[in-house]
């Protein structure tokens, strides 16, 4: 079957998906942003987990994703991936934040899990530019989906903000 891919305009601590995604940064132990909110909604169990990945691994580095438990939240996982701090003309930085994509759906697939939920990554403290960000998200999302038919059942792009959300409209209108 293929695989939905949606749009909602809203908050992703309220996703009962089988997994939501964190725009996370490299120490795992949260911050501002939609980080801080998964944290607060989430409860101390996440914090726990992101805590036991860092004993182990001594953290995220950008553009990987890891996955813990969902606490409190409705959504049974959190895959928390660190996206790119934002540089004018640094090719390497497109790279890094489609593969937050990337390897979170590869994580959510290795995981056996069918609904991902992704807020949009690197465009608040990080600084990315919305439009360009949301090309390498709907790209990098796309080409995972064409590569791995029938993996997932739905992925879906939340978008906090109205600019945000205007845009992913638009681009996946564009896209089909
Ligand atoms: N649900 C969905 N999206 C949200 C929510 C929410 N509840 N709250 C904010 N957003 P940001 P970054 C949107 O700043 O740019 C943290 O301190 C927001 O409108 O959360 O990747 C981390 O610890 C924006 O479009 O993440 C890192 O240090 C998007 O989420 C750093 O921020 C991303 O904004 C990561 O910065």
């Amino acid at each position: 079957m293929k695989t939905k891919l949606t749009l909602e305009r809203g908050d992703i601590t309220k996703i009962a998906f089988d997994a939501i995604v964190n725009a996370a940064n490299s120490s795992l132990l949260g911050g501002g942003g939609v980080d801080g909110a998964i944290h607060r909604a989430g409860g101390p169990k996440i914090l726990e987990a992101c805590m036991a990945i860092r004993a182990r691994q001594g953290g995220c580095a950008t553009g990987e994703a890891v996955i813990t438990n969902g606490g409190n939240l409705p959504a049974r996982f959190v895959i928390h991936t660190v996206g790119p701090v934002y540089r004018e003309g640094d090719e390497k930085i497109p790279v890094l934040l489609g593969n937050c994509y990337k390897n979170s759906l590869a994580l959510a697939v290795e995981n056996g899990l069918k609904t991902v939920a992704f807020p949009n990554i690197s465009t608040g403290i990080y600084g990315y530019p919305k439009e360009e960000a949301c090309g390498v998200a709907v790209g990098a999302v796309q080409a995972f989906l064409s590569e791995h038919p029938g993996a997932l059942e739905e992925v879906r792009f939340v978008c906090f903000d109205e600019e945000n959300f205007e845009l992913y409209r638009k681009k996946l209108i564009t896209d089909g």
